[in-house]
């Protein structure tokens, strides 16, 4: 089978990574026939903080971020060009930024993204009511908050927003409904998850995005998509969630497409819980992302 390498960002939810290499990650990517490439450049990304990072209006640390997805973004570019799986392990859903910024600079405007979250992360600067820019990426994919953080210049928003579908949306701000109903952005929220049920959904968000299923796919997915008691150890859960079950189908469906060239695994936070939630929420990730890269039940 093909190549794929490992990106590992960054700061708050830093020790996931390791974590889930300690947990076995990269010997279960081999028992399925992958070679990885293990890519540590952004394992640390202290160099990459400026001296100083005032806050932007209500923006936390945006130099620092700008800074950590700039070499993200090249770095899953190069990856990407290369024809490789790129898989990047979390860090916050902010480096979505980077991620899909370098899988998008190589695929253009034919990548999918479909994110899974229990949030839209679609806040502006304007929206925002936390600061935080894991609750931002999507808005900087799309080109809507172009020019006005600082260290963001070089975002290019080439994301259409009729490539990007949701799936798993519980817990979504006033601003970013507004946003989602003004853009005609298609998500499938817990609702149409229990109305219709997860297959049925995952076909209706691929043929949303990739009708013909000929197009290259990036998965960005958050655990706290995952119910609370399947992925505890994460910082903004919010119950009623998806399933172990639900989780994984989505990574197969995709994973059956063979169109699949990029995925995320965000917001595992190993400070929060304790040992047995934590080993719960770093097997979780590592299932998750095996079921993406091929792993079958039988
Ligand atoms: N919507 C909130 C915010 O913008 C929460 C975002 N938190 C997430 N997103 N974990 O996936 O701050
Ligand atoms: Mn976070
Ligand atoms: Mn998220
Ligand atoms: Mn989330």
């Amino acid at each position: 089978m093909g190549v794929m390498s490992v990106l590992i960002p960054k700061e708050g939810v830093d020790a996931a990574p390791m974590r889930l290499t300690e947990f076995g990650l990269e010997t279960q990517l081999h028992a399925l026939d992958w070679r990885v490439e293990r890519n540590d450049k952004l394992l640390d990304c202290s160099h990459l903080r400026p001296a100083r990072d005032p806050d932007a209006g209500i923006i936390k640390q945006p130099r620092y971020v700008a800074a950590v997805n700039q070499v993200l973004a090249e770095e899953v570019r190069a990856h990407c060009a290369k024809g490789e799986l790129s898989l990047t392990v979390g860090g916050d859903h902010s480096l979505a930024i980077g991620s899909i910024s370098g899988s998008i600079a190589v695929y253009g405007e034919d990548l999918c993204v479909v994110w899974v979250d229990a949030h839209a992360d679609i806040n502006t600067p304007e929206t925002t009511e936390s600061g935080n820019l894991h609750g931002c990426p999507v808005a900087f994919l799309l080109g809507l908050t172009r020019g006005q953080v600082p260290g963001f210049d070089w975002v290019e928003p080439i994301l259409r927003k009729e490539r990007l579908v949701y799936i798993g949306l519980r817990d979504v701000d006033a601003g970013e409904k507004r946003i989602l109903r003004e853009q005609g952005i298609r998500a499938f929220s817990m609702h149409e998850v229990d109305k219709y049920g997860i297959g049925r959904v995952v076909e209706m968000a691929l043929d949303h995005v990739n009708p013909q299923r000929n197009l290259p796919i990036h998965l960005s997915f958050d655990v706290d998509a995952l119910d609370p008691s399947v992925a505890p150890s994460t910082g903004t859960p919010v119950r009623g969630g998806l399933t172990f079950r639900e989780g994984h189908y989505i990574c197969e469906a995709i994973a059956e497409t063979g169109q699949l060239v990029a995925m995320d695994l965000v917001e595992v936070n190993p400070a929060l819980g304790d040992a047995e939630a934590l080993e719960q929420t770093v097997k979780v990730g590592c299932s998750l992302v095996r079921c993406a890269l091929g792993e079958t039940l039988l």
